[in-house]
Formats: structure tokens, C-alpha cells, sequence
């Protein structure tokens, strides 16, 4: 059988182990640029997969530091299914819901919630922070979302997240190329700023079909986000 293909992208503070679990979850190391090995943090999107009984998950790590949210939003765009990432140690914080406004504004309805490194926390601590998540999530498409305890460092949680993925009911309808981006608007996405002509030149083949319906468009304006290259345009094509 044909598998499904779906983006799933991190979510969350800086720090709070995204890039860690999803190297947990594929082997694969996210942060590939020097100077995100020197400074120990993401600051480019980074990019891994997932093969899963019946699903071919794409995943898209972000940065989660605030100077870099623009290249959050970039890979946000792109996103299937949120993984959103909250330490134990360390609570919702500012990025936690910076991300999470983000990810509501692209009305991105499909998630799982990450308690990482649970391995730092008590019982009590774990469970006052999922009451946190639970309270922040209040009233969004990701209020029953399922937390799933993990860590990184010992492996735990790891196969269940692997598992929740798998067998969430959320997102098992949708079939191999079903229509993502639906929540993509130009006008909201891309400000009058730099011609859409210009930016055409520079499309690759690939997208040329989207760009003639791009023309067409009255909003045909870039925006200045540097990252709304190949990832938007594959989304918008999915329109
Ligand atoms: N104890 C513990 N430390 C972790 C865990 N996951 C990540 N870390 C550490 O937390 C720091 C930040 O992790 P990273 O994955 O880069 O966070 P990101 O900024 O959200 O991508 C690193 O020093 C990791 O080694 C975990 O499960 N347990
Ligand atoms: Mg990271």
C-alpha cells in the first residue's frame, strides 16, 4: 500500500529539546549548519523523515529562539501536524505560546503536545506542567491533543510517540495527496513589497504550474520573509 505522506514540524521554546527528540525519534541531527553546532542552538530549519507503518512523515525542526521566528513561520507553513514541545523542567514559556499563535493564525488542526525531559521532573512536577499545557491549549484545535511524556536522554515515551503518531484517528483519513496549505492567503502570507515577477524568475520548474495560477492573482506580492521560497510554494500548490 501506497504510504501517506504528512509534515510533521516542532514547536516551542528554545531549549526545550525539539532538536533532541526528534533525533530521538529518526536518528537524524537537525542542526547541520557550523554555527548552530558552535552556539549549540537551531537558528535554520532543519529536516529529517519518519517511516511509520502506513505514513512517510517528513519533519521540519524549527528554531525556537525569538530572533528567529521568521524562519519558524517559514517552516510552519508546511506543517501537517504540530509537534509541540514544552521541557518539564522549564514550563510553558514565551516561545511555547509565540508558536503556538502561530500555529493557530495558520490554522494548522492537527497535534500532539511533547512533555520533554522528563527525566528532569518528579511525578508532581510532570503533572503541574501538563495542567499548564492543558490551561494554554484551552479553546485551540489543539486542546485534546495528547501529551505524551518523554526524554530524550533515556529514551522515554519515544516508541508511544512513534505509536500516537501513527494510529491518530485526527489525521488517518487523509489520503496520499490530500489538499494541504488550505489555510495559506496570500494577502495575509505575502505583503506588497517585492513584485511577484521578480520572484517567479526564480521559481523551479516544479512550481511553474503554480505560478501561472499566481499571475492570475490581483495580491501577486512577495513578502520580505526570506524563507517563502520552495516550502511555500510547495504548500500553495496544494491550493
Ligand atoms: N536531561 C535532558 N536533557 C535534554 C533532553 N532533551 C534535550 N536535552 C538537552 O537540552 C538542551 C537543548 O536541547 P535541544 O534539543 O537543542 O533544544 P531545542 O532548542 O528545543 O532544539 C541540550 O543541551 C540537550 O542535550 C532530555 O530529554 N533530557
Ligand atoms: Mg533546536
Amino acid at each position: 500500500m501506497l504510504k501517506r505522506d504528512l509534515i510533521l514540524g516542532t514547536a516551542g521554546h528554545i531549549d526545550h529539546g525539539k532538536t533532541s527528540l526528534v533525533k530521538a525519534l529518526t536518528g537524524i541531527d537537525c542542526d547541520r549548519l557550523p554555527e548552530e553546532k558552535a552556539r549549540g542552538i537551531t537558528i535554520d530549519l532543519g529536516f529529517a523523515n519518519l517511516d511509520l507503518p502506513g505514513y512517510r512523515i517528513g519533519i521540519i525542526d524549527v528554531p525556537g529562539h525569538e530572533k528567529f521566528i521568521k524562519n519558524m513561520l517559514a517552516g510552519a507553513t508546511g506543517f501537517d501536524i504540530a509537534l509541540l514541545i514544552v521541557a518539564a523542567d522549564d514550563s510553558v514559556m514565551p516561545q511555547t505560546r509565540e508558536h503556538l499563535e502561530i500555529l493557530k493564525f495558520l490554522k494548522i488542526k492537527h497535534g500532539l503536545v511533547a512533555l520533554t525531559k522528563c527525566d528532569l521532573g518528579d511525578s508532581d512536577t510532570l503533572e503541574v506542567v501538563e495542567m499548564e499545557i492543558r490551561e494554554l491549549l484551552e479553546g485551540s484545535a489543539f486542546e485534546n491533543a495528547p501529551i505524551i511524556q518523554t526524554s530524550a536522554t533515556t529514551g522515554k515515551g519515544i516508541a508511544e510517540l512513534k505509536t500516537k503518531i501513527t494510529h491518530s484517528k485526527s489525521w488517518k483519513w487523509k489520503s496520499a495527496n490530500y489538499s494541504r496549505g488550505q489555510h495559506l492567503k496570500m494577502p495575509q502570507l505575502f505583503k506588497p513589497q517585492q513584485p511577484l515577477a521578480k520572484v517567479l524568475l526564480n521559481l523551479k520548474p516544479k512550481s511553474q504550474r503554480f505560478a501561472q495560477v499566481l499571475k492570475q492573482k490581483k495580491n501577486s506580492t512577495f513578502s520580505d520573509c526570506p524563507l517563502i521560497g520552495h516550502l511555500q510554494f510547495t504548500a500553495m500548490e496544494r491550493l
